[in-house]
């Protein structure tokens, strides 16, 4: 970092907040409204499609439908939160594109809902997206303004409950559903990639870099599947299939 010899020195008595509040993006910018109104359409859609998601897949586990719908509700708070935080910026989300950026992965679910497949759902609502969530929402909070900032670390605390509801479903039936899982992380951890890459240039306007996203996404999931049973071997062989 260079700082121009100009600039005044910051005295013993400058508050340290000084120092963050500089670091923080414009929150009234042009650019930076522009690229939330994208962010925060895929933000409320996912929460949406996470909200249906755990209702469907309330539908093949009947017993299990009362939590289900508990986690879903909790997706509709967090969903109503981040229409909340674009409202605060005056911002008005693009939902087209968001429909649009999610519409392979909820394909994917579709189909597998069809098919019944409570492990593939599973692994794409519950360990994939969550995951995902988890990173974004870990890079977003130091650098986000303080409505939003305090919305999203409140919704971060439910999707690590998310991601743990899907880990002791899969742990649980590791042995039957070991080989679907592997074919479903075959086919949907490239569609993770493809919409890292897809917010990347977003993300950055929100001083949000891509290499901790995909970091901080990776040891989630990781960590997921080595909870759910896989061996450390399977796990690198799982990501190295998609993630470069
Ligand atoms: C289910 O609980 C959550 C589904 C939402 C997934 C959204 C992923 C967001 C990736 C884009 C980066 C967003 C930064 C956060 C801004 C609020
Ligand atoms: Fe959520
Ligand atoms: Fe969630």
């Amino acid at each position: 970092m260079s700082i121009p010899a100009t600039a005044p020195s910051p005295g013993p008595s400058a508050p340290a907040t000084d120092l963050v509040a500089s670091s923080l993006p414009d929150f009234a910018s042009a650019a930076y409204k522009d690229a939330y109104s994208r962010i925060n359409g895929i933000v409320i859609e996912g929460e949406h499609e996470a909200c249906d998601n755990y209702k469907a897949i309330g539908t093949l586990l009947p017993e299990q439908a009362e939590e289900l719908d508990r986690l879903a509700r909790m997706e509709m708070r967090h969903m109503r939160g981040f229409q909340a935080c674009g409202k605060n910026l005056k911002v008005t989300p693009d939902m087209d594109f968001a429909r649009t950026f999610f519409t392979p992965l909820r394909n994917n679910f579709q189909a597998a809902l069809a098919e019944g497949k409570v492990a593939t759902c599973l692994l794409i609502q519950a360990i994939l997206i969550e995951a995902f969530s988890i990173a974004a929402y870990h890079i977003y909070i130091p650098v986000a303004d303080p409505f939003a900032r305090r919305v999203t670390e409140g919704v971060v605390k439910d999707e690590y409950l998310h991601i743990n509801y899907g880990q002791v479903w899969l742990k649980a039936h590791f042995d039957e559903v070991k080989e679907e899982l592997m074919t479903a992380n075959k086919a949907n951890l490239p569609l993770i990639k493809t919409m890292l890459d897809a917010v990347e240039t977003d993300a950055a306007q929100l001083r949000m870099e891509k290499e901790n996203l995909v970091e901080d996404f990776l040891i989630g999931y990781q960590e997921a599947l080595g909870d759910v049973g896989f061996t450390t071997r399977e796990i690198i062989r799982m990501s190295a299939q998609s993630l470069g």
